[in-house]
């Protein structure tokens, strides 16, 4: 599938540092230590409807993983996919009257010109599910022949109890994972499963669904298993992040390390797997079933300036749940201008001790704050002129740090 364009990440003087991350699995902030080059799988959108800034916090975050590891001096291979066959875009589009496969192609459009706006780097490869229906199949005629999963009437299974370290990434009880499976897409209830949290691989053909006939039969793949399939088949086992909203945590990234595990007898799928917070209006999480959404292409069309849209939503820590306010535009609106002020002044203080407190506090689990903190000061002082030195190199130094490891351009 078609991604959106590359986007350039000036190099920057100084020491670049490791970036440490929180990972879900370990419940604890560990250093990512990459190969020369990083791996990272970070879902993607099911194009029902178009991005919101809750999507568009979660890109932003993992945006910024990227921007960390290139500012170390590491490739990246990043992968995304699009949920283009699933039940709530296919239920979407039969009550809008339009096709599904239309409401996925124009979605998944506007996302890419969501992202392009607000400079969130692109995946290496951008990878929808109907173009992967027969690695899919494939793999679960795999799972299938190796006993990992089991035919319930036309539909195909994975066995939660073939996998020893199930519950390894969620660190969710049993009790903990019930609820939230029948809530996040899941069966708990179907007669014939062998245990209630048994995910979906394979739905057999439906009258009045879109269906593939592969080596599976006829029918479309289940969830969890895409992004299994995708990643494995792109980046291999092992990758260093697997990211996600912090609604992924259970039941779908669980399950889909669970079914990478049993497909390559290897593990784990993820060094990291890292879950940013959801944005909330009024006190809700925004969802596109709840329909308490703020749109970033309505910002867009309403004039509003993507980077400070990006500042906006970068004022806060990636994994802590964040409200959003009318206020929080106007403040990165002020913050925006007074940055590119500053950035255009003549001189200011030396650059280097800011471009150092950036990458110690964005390495230290991305805390943009701190990061964006540091900014602030050095920008007062070269609007205020109270600084002792002022370096003619600074102003154009600090906007190129800005724009390498915040992304918003001055
Ligand atoms: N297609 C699947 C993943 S394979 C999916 O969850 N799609 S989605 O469109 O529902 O969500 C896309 C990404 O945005 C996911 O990482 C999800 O966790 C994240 N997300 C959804 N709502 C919010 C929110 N309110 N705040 C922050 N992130 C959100
Ligand atoms: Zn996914």
């Amino acid at each position: 599938m078609r991604s959106w364009p590359t986007i350039d990440v000036p190099a920057l003087p100084g020491d670049p540092r490791p970036l440490r991350l929180y990972d879900t699995a370990a419940d604890e902030v560990r250093a990512t230590a990459p190969g020369q080059t990083a791996k990272i799988y970070v879902c993607g959108i099911t194009p029902y409807d178009a991005t919101h800034l809750g999507h568009a916090a979660t890109y932003l975050a993992f945006d910024l993983v990227q921007r960390m590891w290139l500012d170390a001096g590491h490739r990246v291979h990043y992968v995304q996919n699009v949920t283009d066959v699933d039940d709530p875009l296919l239920e979407r589009a039969a009550a809008t009257g339009i096709s599904w496969s239309e409401l996925a192609e124009r979605e998944t459009e506007l996302y890419r010109q969501d992202m392009t706006a607000l400079r969130v780097l692109p995946p290496s490869e951008y990878v929808g599910v109907v173009e992967s229906v027969d690695e899919i199949a494939e793999a679960v005629a795999k799972l299938l022949a190796d006993d990992h999963a089991y035919w319930l009437e036309d539909d195909v299974y994975a066995r939660t109890s073939t996998n020893g370290r199930f519950g390894y990434e969620s660190r969710y009880s049993r009790e903990q994972m019930l609820p939230l499976f029948a809530e996040r897409g899941g069966d708990p209830d179907r007669p014939g499963k062998r245990d209630r949290l048994d995910a979906l691989l394979w739905r057999g053909r439906r009258d009045g669904e879109p269906f593939w006939d592969t080596a599976v039969g006829a029918g479309r793949p289940g969830w969890h298993v895409e992004c299994s399939v995708i990643a494995c088949n792109r980046l291999g086992m092992g990758i260093d992040v697997q990211g996600g909203g912090s609604d992924l945590r259970f039941p779908h990234h669980e399950h889909s390390a669970a079914h990478a595990e049993a497909l390559s007898g290897q593990w784990p799928f993820a060094r990291h797997y890292v879950h940013a917070g959801m944005i909330s209006l009024d006190g809700e999480k925004m969802s596109k079933s709840r329909g308490n959404l703020v749109f970033v292409s309505k910002l867009r069309g309403a004039g509003v300036d993507p980077m400070a849209l990006r500042l906006a939503l970068l004022d806060g820590h990636y994994r802590s749940d964040r409200e959003w306010t009318g206020g929080r535009l106007p403040q990165a609106e002020r913050r925006l201008a007074s940055w590119r002020q500053a950035s255009s002044a003549a001189a200011g203080p030396d650059a280097l001790p800011v471009l150092d407190r950036m990458r110690d506090r964005l390495c230290d689990d991305l805390d943009t704050s701190g990061a964006m903190a540091a900014v602030d000061r050095w920008a007062r002082l070269t609007l205020e002129q109270t600084a002792d030195a002022a370096d003619p190199a600074a102003p154009a130094l600090v906007a190129r740090a800005v724009d390498a490891l915040l992304g918003v351009k001055l």
